[in-house]
């Protein structure tokens, strides 16, 4: 189910988002999540139908970040945090095929991820200009006893680059989220290719 590269657009990109989701696609990410803070739902919705209309027919998934209605109205997977509501009820809202993802932050959290979440997102792996709020940074050694306690698989996330392919594997985690390594590369579609290869020669 799980890819090695999951792409998380940024709306601050000099590329467009459809444009970032088309570039992953193309360079091989198994999900692009459309990632937002200060857009409206109604906006959000527009992009997600536009960018699941591309992407769907490839095979690649597309997940929403936070707006449990905007995955509900649109059939799109789910990807929330800890402060975005409880995951059970998120899951009885969202399609029966739609994946969920959960944000685990620290090694407590895991004893609480209910059934119905489909993957974890374990990070910070290290600071970030990307999400300066994010917890603290949880260094390999953090992700990998995460990984080992969760009931369900999981992707890193946070400051990663394709440099860090080899030790993230060896975290046992499934894959890497991605944002600015990606978005804000010239070429977001090497860019994923290059982190894909990283993985996959590792
Ligand atoms: N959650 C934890 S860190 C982060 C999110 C959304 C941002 C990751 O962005 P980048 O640019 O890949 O460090
Ligand atoms: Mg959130």
């Amino acid at each position: 189910m799980i890819g090695p590269v999951y792409v998380v657009t940024d709306p601050d990109s000099p590329h467009s988002v459809l444009d970032q989701a088309r570039a992953a696609a193309r360079g091989g990410a198994w999900a692009v999540q459309i990632r937002d803070k200060g857009a409206s739902d109604a906006e959000i919705a527009v992009l997600t139908r536009e960018i699941m209309a591309e992407l769907a027919p490839l095979g690649v998934r597309v997940f929403v970040n936070d707006r449990v209605a905007v995955a509900r109205d649109t059939g799109a997977d789910l990807h929330i945090g800890q402060g975005d509501g409880d995951a059970r009820a998120a899951r009885a809202q969202i399609a029966p095929e739609a994946l969920l993802g959960l944000s685990i932050d620290a090694l407590p959290q895991c004893a609480a991820i209910p059934e119905g979440v489909d993957y974890i997102g374990i990070g910070p792996l290290r600071t970030t200009a990307t999400k300066p709020d994010a917890a603290s940074p949880l260094g390999f050694e953090g992700i990998a006893a995460i990984a080992a306690a969760s009931p369900v698989p999981s992707v890193a996330i946070g400051g990663i680059t394709a440099e860090d392919a080899r030790a993230l594997k060896k975290t046992g985690v499934s894959g890497m989220a991605i944002v600015s390594a990606v978005t804000r590369a010239a070429d977001p579609e090497a860019a994923t290719r290059a982190l894909l290869e990283a993985w996959s020669k590792t």
